[in-house]
């Protein structure tokens, strides 16, 4: 299968919550990982762990110049990705209603969830065509298909990769590169801290209203099932949700 010993996986905000569990997770079954995010030092951590089967780049999704050089940086036995895993994503300050977000913030969530999402792909997809090989795993959300109040700009933005998943789905069907959203409900990740604005006791008020939240390894275990499958089946969508909701 794809994720086979050497293969190569290229996942966006490694640093931490998804990210980190899946390049971990994805590195015990013998795959190469190249873990991205913003901030080296916050790599540092994961780059220790994975040894010789991680490679840590410091990229931002948003910034087009920064993308095309680290790729285009990238070692010689790391360049050929087998698999990508478009993972960065926030809502940092948007549990707020519409009319009292903060423009700035609001253009961040789509400029990274959105825009950065579809660049990654844009500078990976060819040589997974090249080499008719490939898999590519959106992480969606929930409220990719279900919005809720407090969040109309990440609705928007999840709504929005789950059309380009489908849509990409279709343009790749010719080729043997694979397609997948993964769509978690609430997972207990610094994302939930982010959203609140750093305001520690909202987030855990929130995250203690979810007895069984999701974890990271839960998400990462879903993306291994998606991965693992023989090379004729494409897994289009995984659904997680926490067994308590109260
Ligand atoms: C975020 C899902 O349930 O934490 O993607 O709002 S939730």
């Amino acid at each position: 299968g794809i994720l086979a010993s050497g293969s190569v996986a290229l996942i966006t905000g490694a640093s931490s919550g998804i990210g980190a569990a899946t390049a971990r997770h994805l590195a015990e079954r013998g795959a190469r990982v190249i873990g991205t995010g913003r901030s080296r030092d916050r790599l540092e951590g994961l780059a220790a762990e994975l040894g010789d089967s991680g490679l840590m780049i410091e990229l931002d999704v948003r910034d087009e110049v920064g993308v095309t050089a680290a790729l285009a940086g990238l070692p010689a036995p790391w360049r050929d990705i087998d698999i990508l895993i478009n993972n960065a994503g926030h809502d940092a300050g948007g549990w707020q209603v519409f009319q009292d977000l903060d423009r700035a913030a609001s253009d961040d969530v789509i400029d990274t969830n959105v825009t950065g999402l579809i660049r990654m792909t844009s500078h990976i997809v060819p040589g997974m065509i090249a080499r008719n090989r490939g898999h590519i795993v959106n992480i969606g959300s929930i409220s990719s298909f279900s919005p809720y109040p407090k969040s109309a700009v990440y609705c928007a933005s999840k709504f929005a990769v789950d059309g380009f998943t489908q849509s990409l789905r279709m343009d790749m069907a010719d080729t043997l590169i694979r397609v997948t959203q993964i769509d978690p409900g609430v997972v207990l990740t610094g994302f939930q801290l982010k959203r609140y604005k750093g305001d520690q006791a909202a987030a855990d008020a929130f995250v203690d209203s979810y007895p069984t939240g999701l974890t990271p390894d839960d998400v990462a275990r879903s993306i291994c099932f998606a991965l693992e499958q023989p090379a004729g089946v494409m897994i289009d969508r995984i659904i997680l949700e926490p067994t308590l909701d109260t």
